[in-house]
């Protein structure tokens, strides 16, 4: 639980499609972000569960319009942890948000279809 969201960390390995439909599933959406507080829990829950930093879904995506970021629940798009050089969008074709780039643990836009871990969150 942070700020009244409960948050899930799924590691199956999944395309960023298939990760926010597992989530609706569950009645929730693939994790936003607002808040550094909230980012440094979720990477903490991560690190507890795999001991690791693994490269792994939230829920943006400038899928629908490029360079315009959006989060599947609806809610603002303020906070940004983007690591330097990204979003670059890499070949034209990378439209979905990955945590845990490098050894900074920034944020980077990848391809929808890589399949990675991902972490669901659902208002309580
Ligand atoms: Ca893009
Ligand atoms: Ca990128």
């Amino acid at each position: 639980m942070i700020n009244s969201r409960c948050f899930l960390y799924v590691k199956q390995l999944m395309n960023w499609a298939q990760a926010e439909r597992n989530c609706q599933s569950m009645g929730a959406n693939l994790a936003s972000v607002h808040e550094a507080l909230e980012q440094d829990e979720i990477q903490r829950m991560i690190e507890d569960v795999t001991h690791g930093h693994p490269l792994t879904w939230i829920g943006g995506s400038d899928a629908e319009m490029e360079g315009t970021w959006l989060w599947t629940d609806g809610t603002p798009f303020r906070l940004t942890d983007w690591c330097t050089e990204q979003p670059d969008n890499w070949q034209g074709n990378e439209n979905c948000l990955q945590i845990y780039k490098g050894d900074n643990k920034c944020w980077n836009d990848l391809r929808c279809d890589s399949e990675l871990s991902s972490v669901c969150a659902k208002n309580i």
